[in-house]
């Protein structure tokens, strides 16, 4: 009969996770196997080249397979609920994911950031201010670098900064960063949550046995619910409490505070909007929380032009500047981007804003305030145009059939000191691959102008 034996582990999805837990086992002698849903996953022929003696099963689970491992490592596309695993748990087997691998084997401090928008954001900043900082960092995780990755390079690293899902953190159990961070929480994912409970949940898995939790004051939803034996620290927009980051005027200028102390002023900050500024001060309580020093963080931050597609300027035409906010894809990221460029528009300047693709299910409600507020044209593109327009009472929308002859009709409508805003809070497949090729087709029409 099978037998569970003491150490066989089943690997759980085949894309580039799955791919470097085999990496990282097969390193380390273990005995593993493969499976994946697919019948024919883009990545067998590699895996099959790179071990051609381990066992790769594709296609329907084999519940009675699955329970002879002793663990089974569950990449985050696939849900934990499927009921092939769902019966090997309830026969004793435990689910990991590929952060708990990492963290047995790991003693450097990690730095985990996860929230529903700006991860990658921070993320990036964090890790460019730790390199400028002169620390040896690794940088990983949802980013696009797994994590078992960092390990094999070859490098000792002397700090992680790791990019966190929901999906990911599902399957982590002992994470004990050094400083942790929901950096925000607003609807997304909710094909795979049954609600936002379960989302929320996940996401606070992320403050286990950490050193230091980072919340955001302006959103309760971050605040762990229980924080016993972690200290704690806050950002927000607001005036901050002697240890916390907020904002303050400083020499007749709005500057970034730790407690006392003024750090930076915001017009400074190499990355524009509101959210923004959220952004760098979670970044400061990140660094810090791990002694980087402000001076040289501030430089990193005065020097960061921030990611494509992310609240990207990507060009100034007769004084109308051009925003490509293609990763804008769900509410709470659009919310951002137009409260965020919102605030800061000088005087008498407005937005124009396109927005639009395939809706996901999300109410688009909470946008009309912000739009009627900031907004001087609207246009919708795509599949769930009409069913964002429904939501968008009282606000005045144009449909358009193309991104560009949005940009074109947008053009026409701003004025000096205007900003024409791409940010869909949809997914792009209905017109396009992905938000990158969106946001590309974006720039190419922003330039092509006459
Ligand atoms: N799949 C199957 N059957 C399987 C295994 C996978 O159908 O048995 C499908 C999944 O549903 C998914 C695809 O194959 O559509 C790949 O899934 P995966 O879990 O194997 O993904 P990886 O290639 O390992 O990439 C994952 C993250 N992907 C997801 O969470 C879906 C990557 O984040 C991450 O960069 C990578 O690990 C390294 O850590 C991407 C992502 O889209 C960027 N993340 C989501 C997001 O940011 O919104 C959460
Ligand atoms: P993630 O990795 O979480 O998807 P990104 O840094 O890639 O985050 O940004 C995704 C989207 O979120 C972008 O459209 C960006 O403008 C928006 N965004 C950035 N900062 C914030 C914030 N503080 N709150 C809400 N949305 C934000």
């Amino acid at each position: 009969s099978l037998i569970a034996t003491d150490n066989f582990k089943i690997i759980i999805g085949l894309g580039q996770t799955g791919m470097s837990c085999a990496r990282f086992l097969a390193a380390k002698g273990l005995r593993f196997a493969v499976v994946d849903t697919r019948d024919e996953p883009p990545l067998a022929a590699e895996f099959r080249k790179a071990f051609p003696t381990t066992e790769l099963r594709c296609g329907s689970l084999d519940a009675a397979f699955l329970k002879q491992a002793n663990e089974l490592i569950l990449s985050p596309g696939v849900a934990c609920a499927l009921p092939e695993i769902q019966s090997a748990i309830a026969e004793g087997v435990s689910v990991i994911g590929d952060i708990d691998l990492f963290c047995r084997e790991v003693t450097a401090p990690i730095i985990a950031i996860t929230g529903s928008n700006a991860k990658s954001t921070v993320t990036t900043l964090v890790g460019i201010m730790a390199s400028d900082a002169g620390v040896n960092v690794g940088v990983g995780g949802n980013i696009g670098t797994p994590v078992l990755d960092l390990l094999s390079e070859g490098v000792r690293h002397d700090l992680y900064v790791l990019e966190l899902s929901s999906f990911q953190l599902e399957t982590t159990h002992e994470l004990k960063a050094a400083a942790a961070t929901v950096l925000n929480i607003s609807p997304d994912h909710l094909d795979r949550y049954t609600d936002m409970q379960a989302y929320y949940h996940a996401k606070h898995r992320i403050y286990r046995g950490c050193n230091l939790c980072v919340v955001n004051r302006d959103d309760a939803l971050t605040e762990p619910l229980m924080a016993i034996g972690m200290s704690k620290v806050s950002f927000g927009l607001s005036t901050p409490d002697l240890k916390d980051f907020g904002l303050a005027e400083y020499e007749g200028a709005a500057w970034i505070f730790k407690g006392l102390t003024p750090i930076l002023p915001v017009d400074s900050i190499g990355i524009k909007g509101q959210h923004n500024v959220a952004n760098v001060m979670a970044a400061l309580a990140l660094g810090h929380a791990v002694n980087l020093p402000f001076d040289s963080m501030v430089k990193s931050i005065q020097s960061f032009q921030g990611l494509p597609h992310r609240c990207q300027t990507v060009a100034v035409k007769q004084g109308v500047v051009y925003v490509n906010d293609s990763k804008g894809t769900n509410v709470g990221a659009t919310l951002a981007a137009i409260e965020g460029l919102g605030q800061q528009l000088t005087k008498g300047a407005a937005l124009h804003v396109i927005l639009g693709g395939v809706g996901k299910d999300q109410s688009f409600s909470e946008l009309a305030q912000p739009l009627q507020r900031y907004a001087r044209s609207v246009y919708l593109i795509g599949r769930d145009a009409q069913l964002i327009a429904n939501d968008l009472q009282g606000v005045e929308v144009n449909y358009q059939t193309t991104l560009q002859a949005s940009v074109l009709a947008a053009s026409m409508q701003a004025q000096q000191g205007d900003i024409v805003l791409l940010s869909p809070a949809c997914a792009s497949f209905d017109m396009f691959s992905g938000y990158d090729h969106r946001g590309n087709v974006f720039i190419e029409a922003v330039e092509s102008l006459p």
